[in-house]
């Protein structure tokens, strides 16, 4: 079982290479922020609720994420393995993470964390808004977004570097170039 934790701020390009990533190694794929984006667009109690954090930058309490990922989890059996997209994003969430996949005998295989500076994420999550029409795509929800994942989210890198888990890797470049990066690390997994 293969399963990968893509790691990164906001528009560090996650969404963007678990596409790749689910082609080349026919993995399911978990994005918590398309989950939560779907269930904000048919006006469920989960939207309603998630709405009101993301259009601010902020997370959505541990406590709904954690048992919305169990529940999408289980519709996943069978696969070759998982990209968890954007899911942990805290310490509480990495825990959880661990415990979920070793109940069923498992665990996570790496993490891949897309290193990116700031100046450049801030270009991209501004260009996306142009098109996307997502709420949160503006800068004063980009600059929350971003002091969220330094504070609450890239501190799992810590977590993952104490367990030999964590892979950086540039991601700076052309998507492909950045895919050979992370395609090199899957492909020398023992
Ligand atoms: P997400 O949907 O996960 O959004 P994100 O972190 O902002 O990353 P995203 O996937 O959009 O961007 P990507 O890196 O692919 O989460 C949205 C919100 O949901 C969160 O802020 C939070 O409120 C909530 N949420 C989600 N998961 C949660 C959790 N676990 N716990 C609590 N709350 C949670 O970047 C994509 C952009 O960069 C694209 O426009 C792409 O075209 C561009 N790009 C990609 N690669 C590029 C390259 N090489 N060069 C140039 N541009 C590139």
């Amino acid at each position: 079982m293969l399963n990968v934790v893509i790691f990164g701020a906001p528009g560090s390009g996650k969404g963007t290479q678990s596409e790749n990533l689910i082609k080349k190694y026919n993995l399911a794929h978990i994005s918590t922020g398309d989950v939560l984006r779907s269930e904000m667009k048919n006006g469920t109690k989960l939207g309603k609720l998630a709405e009101d954090y993301i259009s601010k930058g902020q997370l959505v309490p541990d406590d709904v994420i954690i048992g919305m990922l169990a529940d999408v989890l289980e519709t996943k059996k069978g696969s070759n393995g998982v990209i968890f997209d954007g899911f942990p994003r805290t310490l509480a969430q990495g825990e959880a993470l661990d415990q979920m996949l070793s109940e069923k005998g498992q665990s996570v295989s790496t993490v891949i964390s897309l290193e990116v500076d700031e100046p450049e994420l801030i270009d991209r999550l501004l260009k996306r808004g142009q098109q996307s029409g997502r709420s949160d795509d503006n800068l004063e929800t980009i600059k929350s977004r971003l002091d969220v994942y330094n504070n609450q989210t890239s501190p799992l890198k810590e977590y993952y570097k104490t367990s030999g888990k964590l892979a950086s890797i540039k991601g700076v470049g052309t998507v492909d170039e950045i895919f050979g990066r992370i395609s090199e690390v899957i492909d020398n997994l023992k």
